[in-house]
């Protein structure tokens, strides 16, 4: 029995799209790859990670690339509750550096940062760490 022009336009409609279907999942690794390289990433934080200070009046986060401001922000956590400390603003002296600065002086405890950058390409990237303020750690 011959197929009818629609069942065989359909069909090579979706012999199409199995095509497509295989070609991106061949190509999604080294997309993926290409996307992971366009993303920035924390170089460098002070406090750094899980480190002791004994004082602190703000929080810098180096990156690999200059964020965009829009979508960046840091936010800081005391047992797990987010203190209230402004926004985040990008450094002067060094445009892949956000800085959060911290009017008030943060009391003996363990703080959390967790932060949210925006890649030059538009997507976030999040991360945290934590450190400590011992006022008399030398
Ligand atoms: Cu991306």
């Amino acid at each position: 029995m011959a197929k009818s022009p629609i069942t065989d336009a359909r069909d090579r409609i979706l012999t199409g799209l199995a095509v497509a279907a295989i070609a991106i999942m061949a190509f999604a690794p080294g997309r993926a790859l290409i996307a992971e390289r366009l993303h920035l990433r924390l170089e460098a934080s002070a406090p750094a990670a899980d480190q002791i200070v004994s004082g602190v009046d703000q929080i810098r986060l180096e990156f690999s690339q200059t964020p965009q401001m829009t979508g960046t922000r840091i936010r800081v956590l005391s047992a797990g509750a987010p203190l209230d400390l402004g926004d985040a603003i990008a450094s002067e002296e060094d445009e892949t550096v956000v800085l959060l600065p911290l009017s008030t002086e943060l009391r003996d405890g363990a703080y959390e940062v967790r932060w949210r950058a925006m890649s030059q390409d538009g997507h976030p990237v999040t991360g945290d760490f934590a450190f400590t303020v011992e006022t008399r750690a030398r």
